[in-house]
């Protein structure tokens, strides 16, 4: 794919945009030509026919993961140990047990539960069989990676965490059993979190180059919620009114095991016989729903107020998610149950709950802090519906015609008669202050480019992350090319190039989003970043994120502060990374370092990590 950059003029918006199945880049935008190699093209997903068991809905009750106490001190603060370990669980009622990687042995992990300014210490020990769980396709950076070592790679990252960089889970930061083998970034065993941003839900999960989409696939995944006085104060619904709730796909053997897919279809192959099996696939859609660690299960309420905390921790699916009524005898959903009332994001709380009028769109990797009120609906019935296609376009395109594993049930809510429960909590007009990062103070501006156009050499589709200068993309080793400054203010310019919509995260930091534009309506070599201009947020998308859907065709424009701002965050230098969070893309090789140099003249050491507060 050549450096596209034939302007279209403003008169295209887009909902006018033809994303042709197979288009990529800004031929999507250019008049919707047709790919010049379907067989590669990137709407291609993954096709397997591969059918899971055939497992009864909603018979299991959504379980809650427990909360996890600290093993003891270090420096004065708590310390928690968490193994990595293989177990059996039971998934579904009439599945054989599945064998997952869990956190402390479960899936998902424990939550931990932590205090803004109360610093503590994690020890994420790796306790795993010497074999992966999954096959492992060892083409992927096979020049930097050991696959011949014994024993599996691991690292945690907190996703979310405004962390120092030795603590961040670098991708290269990897370790086997007992820190055996180290990986060539790898500094401590003790990861220090310094809680030092406002009360969020957060997440941790499984990092490790290459191997990311497995490990996180076979389970190693869990909640982080970060909480304050100030949030205590608002009377939002807790205790067992508050629940996390993480949404995954996956499919499973008649055994109950794990099935990921190891081969990429004939239709995406092409004629090329020497592909490695087995192969990583572009995406992962499993065509079962498991949340909180069981498959289509049912959730009992009260007839009241609660606050779930979402999360989409998927690989690669996009949910837009609602309530509906739903009949079980019939299987049929009806109309609309109670809404959404959202009240945080990413990065935490928003400054007034927004009224979740359409669909809550998660994509992967993202977080909702809901309030729903199922006051008048007791008794009733209620499905939790998406009705996000798989290969999902946002706003620019439904691609009804190559949806090929959509999941559209996820959950069954039972509303009880009544509840003897006293509901005092209501949600305030006002959440907390978010103050603005002001565009005033920017000093630096990114034009960053997702593409979905390149190959590798065995002929895969290949997505890239690219600058203003190399927009066709670098992959995860060439040179660092973002290097803000500590205490800099910087506007980031994610441009889709691609034929499908990308979540885009930033290790570090929180940003927020300025808008969303056509990508032929702005270059950085010619145009100057017009706000005015531009489609404004969604009042949902307001606050701190660390996670924006891009969707193709599209420039999402964010404005981030590296370093305290207004006295939230905190000062971090070293090198973190940035990429899509769907954990294929990610994987082959969306992902890219960025590194926050020190503010003092003396640049040249990476991993001069402090924190000053
Ligand atoms: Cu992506």
């Amino acid at each position: 794919m050549g450096d596209q950059t034939e302007p279209t003029g403003p008169s295209i918006s887009r909902r006018e945009l033809c994303i042709a199945a197979g288009a990529t880049g800004i031929s999507a935008l250019a008049g919707c030509s047709a790919p010049t190699n379907p067989s590669r093209a990137e709407s291609a997903t993954t096709i397997t026919d591969h059918s899971s068991p055939d497992l009864e809905k909603w018979v299991d009750e959504v379980p809650r993961p427990g909360v996890v106490e600290p093993s003891g001190t270090k420096d004065g603060q708590p310390q928690y140990e968490i193994e990595m370990r293989e177990v059996e669980q039971k998934l579904h009622r009439d599945l054989p047990a599945t064998t997952v990687w869990g956190y402390d042995g479960q899936f998902p992990g424990p939550t931990i539960e932590a205090e803004q300014g109360e610093p503590i210490y994690v020890r994420w020990t790796n306790g795993l069989p010497d074999e992966h769980l999954l096959p492992v396709d060892t083409t992927i950076h096979s020049d930097i990676i050991p696959y011949d070592m014994p024993g599996v790679r691991t690292v945690t990252h907190l996703h979310g965490g405004n962390v120092e960089s030795e603590s961040d889970g670098h991708a290269q930061a990897w370790y086997t059993r007992n820190f055996e083998e180290t990986g060539p970034e790898f500094q401590k065993k003790d990861y220090y979190y310094v809680n030092d941003q406002p009360p969020a839900t957060l997440w941790y999960h499984d990092h490790s180059l290459g191997i990311t989409r497995l490990n996180v696939y076979a389970g190693l995944a869990g909640f982080y919620l970060l909480r304050n006085d100030h949030e205590r104060s608002l009377d939002l619904p807790e205790g067992e009114y508050e629940i996390p709730l993480v949404f995954q796909d996956r499919s499973f053997e008649e055994d109950g095991s794990l099935f990921y897919p190891t081969a990429i279809s004939d239709e995406q192959a092409g004629s090329d016989e020497s592909l490695p099996d087995p192969s990583i696939v572009p995406q992962f859609y499993g065509d079962t729903s498991v949340v909180n660690g069981k498959a289509w299960p049912r959730l009992s309420v009260e007839p009241r107020s609660y606050r779930f905390r979402l999360l989409n921790g998927s690989n690669s699916r996009y949910y837009t998610l609602k309530l509906r009524q739903y009949d079980e005898s019939s299987g049929e959903a009806g109309d609309d149950g109670p809404s959404f009332v959202q009240i945080g994001n990413d990065g935490g709380l928003l400054s007034t709950p927004v009224e979740i009028e359409d669909r809550l769109e998660l994509g992967a990797g993202q977080r909702a802090d809901v309030v729903v009120d199922f006051a008048e609906h007791a008794g009733e019935t209620l499905l939790l519906h998406n009705d996000a296609p798989a290969q999902y376009r946002g706003r620019t395109g439904l691609g009804d015609d190559d949806d090929i594993v959509s999941l559209p049930e996820i959950m069954v809510v039972d509303v009880g008669d009544d509840g003897n429960s006293q509901d005092a909590s209501e949600v305030p007009d006002e959440l907390t202050r978010v103050p603005d990062i002001p565009v005033d103070s920017v000093d630096n501006e990114r034009y960053l480019t997702l593409n979905g156009g390149a190959t590798d050499d065995y002929g895969r589709l290949l997505h890239l992350l690219g600058t203003a200068d190399e927009r066709d993309g670098l992959e995860i080793d060439d040179p660092v090319t973002e290097e803000p400054t500590l205490g800099d203010t910087e506007i980031w310019s994610f441009a889709n190039r691609s034929s499908m919509s990308h979540p885009m995260h930033l290790h570090l930091v929180h940003f927020q989003m300025l808008g969303r534009q056509s990508m032929g309506d702005y270059d950085p070599d010619e145009d100057e970043i017009d706000l005015e201009a531009l489609e404004a947020p969604e009042p949902y998308e307001r606050g701190w994120n660390d996670v924006i859907t891009v969707d193709p065709g599209e420039i999402v424009h964010v404005i981030v502060h590296f370093g305290e701002h207004d006295g939230l965050f905190n000062d971090q230098t070293g090198t973190y990374m940035w990429h899509c969070h769907m954990i294929e893309h990610e994987d082959h090789d969306m992902m890219r370092p960025f590194t926050v140099r020190p503010n003092d003249g003396d640049g040249d050491d990476n991993d001069d990590s402090t924190t000053r507060r």
